[in-house]
């Protein structure tokens, strides 16, 4: 595992998290976003101990007991130059080094496994592909990159988990990321950080990271039977969305296979890439981005499917994709139990193998 901090940072670190000073550094950017840090912290106590330093000085030298009458002085180009250039020169650092830092948070890898967490007042439940399901608590592997996907079914949260680094907004109405690879197994805490409520301060939980093979186990052991794609293929045929998406050739709306990832052509002529954001707003407000060739039929689902129940249509519309599930497939291998043919399994064959989906919407 490197570790980017100095030896030097890194017995602060230790140090201040003994005493419960600082969070452990328990994921792989947590160590470079601390780096960055204690460079900050840095340079405020050496900008202090100027200021601080030049005060006491200045106010000995220049008192009117020794200086009964003031002297004019007149500016300096070079001194003034100096505390211009200098501090930008700093401040320059910071906002390159932070930026790099942002960039590597906010942009996951692209064989991250997914994860969606749903906040609301005033608990964090989380959605695991293959159907199970946590309320203020995340299991994760270790050693893996693990994407969240964040929503709120209300106000505004923050999901937080001070010993990874990492924080990120989850808004009503849209879905955010953020992602993280856990370095060491524990248990961790897990915080909403914006003010959401009487009750935010129980809005609290625990991120357990297991070993690879422990949290296969957690896997098998908290399945609820159907993953995430199975349920959503049933909501896709409650809701009757098969009337029109389906393989008929006078069906009245797209074929859904394989549009998760693709490029788009909407009728107002602008191409947009169908990610998770854009399957979401197409369920939930299909009238904004119509595809060409298609009428704007399509009826809102606006307060007739939960965010759990839009969740499910996505992953189930996701799985539609034959390279996703090899992708999903390849990314889950050494982590699901295979042998059983369950869990993992299971979101494939809720589409390869139950023959309601197949004749419906699969072409
Ligand atoms: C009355 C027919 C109809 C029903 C019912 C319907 N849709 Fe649609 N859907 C359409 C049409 C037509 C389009 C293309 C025009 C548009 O984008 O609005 C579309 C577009 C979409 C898109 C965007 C796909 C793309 O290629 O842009 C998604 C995703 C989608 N529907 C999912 C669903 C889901 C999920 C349901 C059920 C909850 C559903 N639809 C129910 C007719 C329907
Ligand atoms: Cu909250």
């Amino acid at each position: 595992m490197p570790h980017i901090s100095p030896v030097l940072w890194q017995f602060l670190v230790k140090w201040m998290t003994n005493f419960a000073l600082f969070p452990p550094e328990a994921s792989r950017i947590a160590p470079q976003m601390d780096a960055l840090y204690f460079f900050m912290v840095l340079v405020s106590l050496i900008g202090l101990t100027i200021v601080i330093l030049l005060l006491t000085s200045f106010s000995i030298l220049y008192s009117k007991k020794r200086h009964p009458v003031a002297v004019q002085v007149e500016g300096s180009t070079l001194l003034e130059a100096t505390w211009t250039i200098v501090p930008l020169g700093l401040f320059l650092v910071m906002f390159v080094w932070g930026a790099l830092i942002y960039f590597r948070v906010y942009t996951p890898p692209a064989n991250a496994m997914n994860i969606y967490v749903v906040g609301k007042q005033w608990m964090w439940k989380a959605e695991h592909p293959g159907g199970q399901h946590e309320i203020n608590s995340l299991h994760v592997p270790a050693g893996r990159a693990v994407q969240l996907t964040l929503i709120s079914q209300d106000v505004f949260h923050s999901f937080s988990i001070p010993a990874f680094r990492v924080k990120r907004e989850a808004i009503p109405g849209r879905y955010t990321t953020v992602w993280f690879e856990a370095t060491t197994p524990g248990t961790y805490h897990l915080f909403c950080t914006q003010y959401c409520g009487t009750e935010h301060s129980h809005m609290i939980g625990d991120v357990v990271v297991l070993s690879p093979d422990d949290y296969k186990k957690w896997l098998a052991s908290s399945t609820s039977g159907a993953s995430l794609a199975q349920n959503g293929e049933r909501l896709f045929a409650s809701l009757s969305c098969n009337a029109c998406h389906n393989t008929r050739p006078d069906a009245r709306g797209p074929n859904l296979a394989n549009v998760y990832g693709s490029k788009l052509r909407l009728s107002n002529g602008q191409t947009i890439v169908a990610d998770e954001a854009y399957l979401r707003s197409a369920i939930l407000n299909p009238s904004q981005n119509v595809m060409q060739g298609y009428a704007p039929i399509m009826p809102t689902y606006q307060g007739q499917v939960s965010e759990d129940g839009v969740i499910a249509l996505v992953e189930y519309i996701k799985n539609l994709n034959s390279d996703y599930r090899v992708q999903q497939t390849t990314n889950t291998t050494e982590l699901l139990p295979t042998n059983e043919g369950k869990a993992a399994p299971a979101g494939q064959k809720a589409t390869g193998s139950t023959p309601a989906g197949q004749g419906m919407v699969k072409q």
